[in-house]
């Protein structure tokens, strides 16, 4: 079988002291933390799309990447040549799992049955390539809005007929999804949104939203496809105003329609920061209602006010995101995919490499920092006793609604000036510190 990355081996752990650019400093896939190897903790995953079809062309500029593969002789030739270095490039990374769109993998043809039978054609060699590797998906999702048929958006569309054309779109992609045994099925809200509310009917364009949604679990039922469905916030880009703004939005926007049992999170570090959250609020937004499902690892750019999927390396993000997940009890049927691309002048294929190791070493390394600190229990005990007088005297009381307004008017009469504690905020973050700058 043709080699794609010949100079590249098979990245192994080394330990921190390697200097060799091709090895693992702390991902070692079998190391046990807490019962689970590192392998089962992490479940990363490439991200189709950013890694074997982005070509680094931005607004300003064409594309930049380096790419044998792009030699090929035609789209589709293009598309088995991308399975193929898909594979090596996850196999030589140790990755366990991937995810795509449907167009990620092949292209679109002229009508909707010729797109269709591309992508049979590709998920049929996929597939081989899975069982030959033990590679396997962890998510599938359709893509609604590269097309310009999904100007105005896809199910919050002003046109019916697009809804219908999404609609036959997400059908197939759940049909690839559940034939090659994705574990999860995301719904990112690609054009879902709006520009301007001089020209949108809000009401009907979540109305719509809603109802696509239904159907797709209608439909996904009908197949037997077992997997978990999610949502992925993200408050701008491409429209300026999106409807899943964040995991709280979309939480509400899930309860108002009823579909909240049916649906996770899957939280994106870049979609956190451009809602003005830190990657940690999500999570632990997500986890204390129930719906940490899956993580798209990547960070954004403080400088910059755009969704730049920069790989991760900022060992805090990482370290408080873990945090979350242990928290979580794990991923279950998530997992942490680097939904994140190189920049553009780091064009060449030794880089997609760099940039895997960096972002899998940097969440190794947090998961034993992260590992540590939560055993320590040294900020969950801040945390409970700072809270303490809920379990005892009148904050119990409050807590198990035996009292209100009246009461509690009598109590502070009788007990008068209240008396407040430190916070400790620098304390703690020396203590957070310190585990980070111990590894753990
Ligand atoms: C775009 C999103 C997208 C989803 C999958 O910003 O991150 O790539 O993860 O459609
Ligand atoms: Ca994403
Ligand atoms: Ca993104």
């Amino acid at each position: 079988m043709k080699e794609f990355f010949k100079e590249i081996p098979v990245i192994q752990y080394e330990g921190e002291t390697s200097k060799n650019p091709f090895a693992f400093k702390y991902y070692d896939p079998e190391k046990e933390i807490a019962g689970k190897t590192m392998k089962e903790h992490l479940r990363f995953s490439m991200s189709y799309w950013h890694t074997m079809t982005g070509s680094g062309a931005d607004p300003f500029g064409l594309a930049t990447m380096i790419r044998s593969w792009d030699r090929a002789a035609s789209p589709m030739d293009l598309a088995e040549q991308r399975v193929l270095a898909a594979f090596e490039l996850m196999h030589k990374l140790q990755i366990p799992y991937f995810c795509f769109h449907d167009r990620d993998i092949a292209p679109e043809g002229a009508t909707l049955s010729e797109t269709n039978k591309n992508l049979d054609r590709i998920v049929k060699i996929i597939k081989t390539r899975m069982t030959e590797t033990g590679i396997k998906v962890l998510w599938g999702t359709a893509n609604l809005f590269s097309h310009p048929r999904y100007v105005h958006g896809a199910a919050t569309s002003c046109n019916a007929e697009v809804f219908a054309y999404a609609a036959a779109q997400v059908k197939k992609a759940l049909e690839i999804t559940f034939e090659l045994g994705g574990v999860n099925y995301v719904f990112w809200g690609g054009r879902e949104g709006y520009d301007t509310l001089l020209n949108t009917n809000m009401e009907l364009e979540l109305d719509n939203l809603a109802r696509f949604l239904s159907m797709a679990l209608d439909y996904a039922g009908e197949i037997g496809f077992k997997g978990q469905y999610l949502i992925e916030p993200k408050p701008r880009e491409p429209t300026k105003h999106q409807y899943d703004f964040d995991v709280a939005a979309a939480l509400g926007f899930l309860r108002k329609y009823g579909l909240d049992r049916s649906f996770k999170m899957n939280i994106e570090a870049n979609h956190a920061t451009l809602a003005g959250h830190s990657f940690q609020h999500e999570l632990y937004f997500a986890r204390i209602n129930g719906v940490l499902g899956s993580i798209d690892a990547n960070q954004g750019d403080l400088l910059l006010g755009w969704d730049t999927d920069h790989f991760p390396g900022d060992i805090y993000s990482a370290v408080l995101a873990l945090y979350e997940v242990l928290k979580n009890g794990g991923l279950h049927s998530g997992g942490l995919n680097f939904d994140a691309k190189t920049r553009r002048a780091s064009f060449e294929e030794a880089d997609l490499f760099h940039a895997y190791i960096t972002g899998m070493d940097t969440y190794a390394r947090a998961l034993v920092i992260a590992h540590s600190l939560l055993q320590s229990g040294e900020l969950e005990n801040f945390v409970s006793t700072r809270y303490a007088g809920y379990s005892e005297g009148i904050g119990k009381e409050i807590v198990e609604q035996k009292v209100g307004f009246k009461e509690l008017e009598l109590y502070t009469l009788k007990h008068g000036a209240v008396q407040n504690s430190s916070g400790q905020q620098e304390r703690l973050e020396g203590i957070l510190n310190m585990y980070i700058m111990a590894g753990g």
